[in-house]
């Protein structure tokens, strides 16, 4: 029958773009062309879109994703791409006078531009429709969730989380209420606005001091990445660090040292999530960051990680219980402590953008639990499919009578 059409979104504004890069042209590899067809869309790293023509195989290399001979467009020029195939059920659903205007993308030099008038270049519908849509990248506008509700917006499938978790796997502090809410065992934190430790710093660091003591870690509440995060051993230090931290976010999260065992786990599915096997992430550096992880390449991947039937069964539990308490769906990464004094696990975060190369620790962690890269991309998409399939069954009219 006819093949899946996939819109992969790459690249984007955030320090990522690379990351991002690397793990689009993995994906494109992996994908059954007997199955799906691609259509490549690039952000720059200033934040200009480019859409590639449809692929009916893996492209060669890196250079060949930046989409070099396309012109822009306009993000307006997504809504008639990727809307199209849900426009007429949101006609059907919603007033006729609601219903979106038949579009078309047109093309001044060097910049194409979307109008409700035809007058340039108009694109064929059937090149540009796709099915469904990968968003491999973090928000493009800062936030996260803010791509997702794009496509809510346009009515297209995606893959991964939705808005909400989307936007709270991205916020350290609203996860950890939330996961506080769900009953989840969490090392102790104090947290802030820049706001409150202007006017407040005394209060805040003696806060700090008692109930969490020194080393303690300070972070933007923003989890983009590990940019902006340091350890304090004293007080000097303890400023400085939140002052770095504030540099990167307007919040900032300060949490208990914890001489611990890091410990991960894949969650895969919607409403019935299941959980891989458990991994564990060992590193040479004073702490898992960013130059450890990414640069120097020095931690290790340990799966399964080497710890009792109870811990695993304990940890893989947890992590089912925190992906449905965020509202996830599609995947999560759900990161755990495992503190080395009397093995108390602890839940560190929810990760709804975990690395996705076929080497990272979330896919490899479901290879291990009998689920293949490839076969992963299918289920995924599916879930993308299935998610989007039961939206439309709910009734959005306010109970006002058809
Ligand atoms: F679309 C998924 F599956 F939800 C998804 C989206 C983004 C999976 C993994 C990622 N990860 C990334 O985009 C990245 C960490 C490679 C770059 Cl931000």
């Amino acid at each position: 029958g006819e093949k899946v059409r996939v819109g992969l979104v790459y690249g984007g504004r955030s320090g990522e773009h690379e990351v991002s890069l690397q793990t689009a042209l993995a994906v494109m590899k992996a994908f059954d062309y007997s199955k799906y067809e691609i259509k490549p869309f690039y952000i720059s790293k200033t934040g200009e879109w480019r859409a590639g023509d449809m692929l009916l195989a893996a492209p060669a290399g890196l250079e060949q994703l930046r989409l070099a001979g396309s012109s822009a467009i306009g993000t307006e020029a997504l809504m008639p791409v990727f809307g199209s195939q849900g426009a007429d059920e949101a006609a059907d659903a919603a007033d006729v006078d609601a219903a979106p205007a038949p579009a078309s993308i047109s093309s001044v030099p060097g910049k194409v531009t979307i109008s409700s008038v035809s007058t340039d270049v108009a694109v064929p519908e059937a090149e540009g429709t796709i099915d469904v849509v990968f968003p491999l990248l973090h928000g493009t506008f800062g936030e996260d969730g803010t791509i997702q509700g794009l496509f809510e917006m346009a009515n297209i499938p995606y893959v991964g989380a939705g808005v909400l978790a989307s936007a709270v796997g991205m916020d350290k502090i609203t996860m950890k209420k939330i996961f506080a809410q769900e009953g989840l065992p969490q090392c102790i934190y104090r947290h802030f606005n820049r706001t409150q430790w202007k006017k407040d710093s005394s209060y805040y660091i003696m806060e700090i001091e008692v109930a969490l003591g020194y080393p303690c870690f300070v972070k933007p509440a923003n989890l983009g990445s590990s940019v902006g995060i340091s350890k304090a051993r004293n007080r000097d230090e303890l400023i400085a660090a939140v002052e770095y931290a504030l540099r990167f976010d307007r919040k900032v999260i300060v949490e208990e040292f914890v001489d611990a065992r890091e410990i991960e786990v894949s969650v895969l599915g919607n409403d019935e999530p299941r959980a891989s096997v458990v991994g564990e992430i060992t590193s040479s550096s004073e702490f898992y960051d960013y130059k450890a992880k990414y640069i120097d390449g020095k931690s290790m991947m340990h799966i399964p990680a080497n710890i009792t039937q109870e811990q695993s069964d304990s940890v893989r539990e947890m992590a089912l219980r925190a992906f449905l308490a965020i509202d996830g769906s599609g995947l999560s990464r759900v990161d755990f402590f495992l503190r080395k004094e009397d093995g108390q696990i602890f839940i560190n975060e929810v990760n709804t953008m975990p690395g996705f190369t076929p080497y990272s620790m979330y896919p490899l962690m479901w290879k291990e639990s009998g689920v293949p890269y490839t076969e992963l991309l299918d289920t995924l998409i599916a879930l993308a499919i299935e998610r989007h399939a039961e939206k439309q069954t709910i009734d959005y009219s306010g109970g006002s009578p058809a």
